[in-house]
């Protein structure tokens, strides 16, 4: 861990740290989440699929907006990052009808100010990716906002670039998953300023933790659909008739190992790179 670095946040699985006025590490554990709970039981290398999936896409997405990487660590975990000045809000975009925007959709035909079709069911495709802004609410979960709310936070401007970007980077990675068979349903994107305040990406984009992975060849709207990595632990906790509540059960050693191989096996299919290459040297996904 980073010696004389101040821990300056931690989210339910990551944790930043600064390491001096411009920079940050970002540090990704092992640590997984079902059910908005973090497990006991930690999926080995987890947080260096998601962190070296993070890179390949960052060096793949130069073109469409700049970001803040500035290296990747050999412990394959953790990423120095140029300190942004983020914006109040997340940039979601959804290719399919999940979660709150199904939800959403249900109750009132649209989501965040988007009027949708009429007759979509659970987990149908969109006839265009939407781009549904939200913010952290008190409660610390995520709460949509139209877009008009969103544009008061940012200013007009901001909100116009960052939604822009936003379904560009989507539409691009989207593209390159859906040809090696993951479809990416949405995502979450986090834009700061840099000091000439230029929109730069931050966070980690583009990873089954920020995004929802769907395995293409399970593909069936009018429900839910299994999730490419988290499915055995759902399957699992469910079949504990667990509550739901803190703490989540211990994952017995298969349950682990063949959650670990959807993780490796989503990064290899991705990035087209073995993942003991990226092991050995993870500056292999830069390139
Ligand atoms: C930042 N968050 C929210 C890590 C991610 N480049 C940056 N500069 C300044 N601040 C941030 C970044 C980034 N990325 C982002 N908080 C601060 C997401 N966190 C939650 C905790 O884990």
């Amino acid at each position: 861990m980073p010696e004389a670095a101040l821990h300056v946040g931690s989210g339910k699985v990551r944790e930043l740290y600064a390491l001096d006025d411009d920079r940050l590490l970002l540090v990704a554990s092992d640590r997984i989440s079902t059910f908005d709970v973090v497990l006991p039981t930690e999926i080995p290398d987890k947080g260096r699929v998601l962190t070296g999936l993070a890179a390949f896409w960052f060096a793949r997405t130069r073109d469409i907006c700049p970001n803040h990487l500035l290296s990747l660590r050999a412990d394959g975990r953790s990423t120095e990052c140029r300190r942004l000045e983020m914006l109040p809000i997340e940039c979601v975009v959804r290719g399919y009808l999940s979660g709150s925007g199904w939800k959403d959709y249900s109750a009132t035909g649209t989501v965040c100010g988007h009027v949708l079709p009429e007759g979509l069911s659970e987990s149908s495709q969109l006839p265009e990716p939407i781009f549904t802004p939200a913010t952290k609410a008190a409660t610390g979960h995520d709460e949509n906002i139209d877009r008009e709310t969103a544009a008061e936070l940012v200013g007009a401007d901001l909100f116009a670039e960052a939604e822009r970007i936003s379904l560009a980077l989507y539409g691009f990675a989207a593209a390159h998953a859906r040809e090696r068979g993951i479809i990416i349903a949405d995502t979450k994107f986090e834009f700061g300023l840099d000091d000439e305040r230029r929109l730069v990406l931050g966070d980690e984009a583009l990873t089954p933790d920020s995004s929802r992975f769907w395995p293409a060849d399970e593909y069936q709207p009018g429900g839910a659909q299994p999730s490419f990595d988290k499915q055995f632990a759902r399957d699992y906790c469910e079949s504990l008739g667990w509550d739901k509540t803190d703490p989540g059960p211990e994952l017995p050693e298969d349950v682990v190992a063949g959650t670990r191989g959807r993780y490796v096996e989503a990064f290899e299919r991705l990035a087209e790179i073995d993942f003991d290459a990226y092991l050995a040297d993870p500056e292999v996904v830069l390139r």
